[in-house]
């Protein structure tokens, strides 16, 4: 399982800080505080790898983790984040968009939402601009412990109901970082677009 080798390599603010561009990138964005670092966490096995907060705002770069010599774990800040300045906030979005238009490496974006707050109007925003790229999204609605079974299933229906809309392919997953639900299959996906 090669995630759990996993180690941190650098927290970059700009792109020209990233690792050459070569190899596999996978990177995890979404809406603030829906778990995306601890969702990171939760596949590679560890809890401490990728800082995590309560408060919304905890991941301010992108922050790059190595699982092997050639694939590469990337960690965005969120989006749709009130509290911080304006500027910040499109620094960030500028950051996160110009990474995922550009990287070569880039072979597989993971779109976390909260499942209790699925296709808030910034997902709507970015599944647009990303839905057109030719790197293959995943939609991963996450913090499923918070909800009951019938709940889950309305959330995955809505967001299933727009991507076949918006004639994207559905990759739709649950999970839940902290009781670990969905973390496997989840994984198995993510090693297979790897290959
Ligand atoms: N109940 C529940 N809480 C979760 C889950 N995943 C993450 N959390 C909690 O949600 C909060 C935010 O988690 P982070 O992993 O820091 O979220 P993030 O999306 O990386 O947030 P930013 O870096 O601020 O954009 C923390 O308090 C986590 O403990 C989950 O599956 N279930
Ligand atoms: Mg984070």
């Amino acid at each position: 399982m090669i995630f759990q080798t996993a180690r941190f390599i650098n927290s970059c603010y700009d792109l020209a800080a990233l690792p050459p561009d070569d190899g596999t990138e996978v990177i995890f964005l979404g809406r603030s505080n829906v778990g995306k670092s601890s969702l990171l966490n939760a596949l590679c096995g560890r809890r401490l790898l990728a800082r995590t907060s309560k408060t919304p705002g905890r991941t301010q770069c992108l922050n790059v983790f190595e699982i092997s010599a050639t694939v590469r774990l990337v960690d965005a800040p969120g989006y749709g984040f009130a509290k911080v300045p304006e500027t910040v906030k499109k620094q960030w979005q500028s950051l996160v968009m110009r990474y995922c238009q550009t990287r070569e490496s880039l072979r597989l974006i993971v779109l976390v939402m909260d499942i209790r707050h699925p296709l808030q109007p910034a997902d709507r925003e970015w599944l647009d601009l990303l839905g057109g790229s030719a790197v293959t999204l995943a939609i991963v609605m996450n913090k499923s412990d918070c909800l009951g079974r019938m709940q889950q299933r309305k959330s995955h229906d809505l967001v299933e109901k727009y991507c076949r809309d918006a004639l994207m392919p559905v990759n739709l997953f649950r999970s839940s970082s902290r009781s670990g639900k969905g973390i496997d299959e989840l994984r198995l996906f993510i090693q297979s677009q790897l290959d």
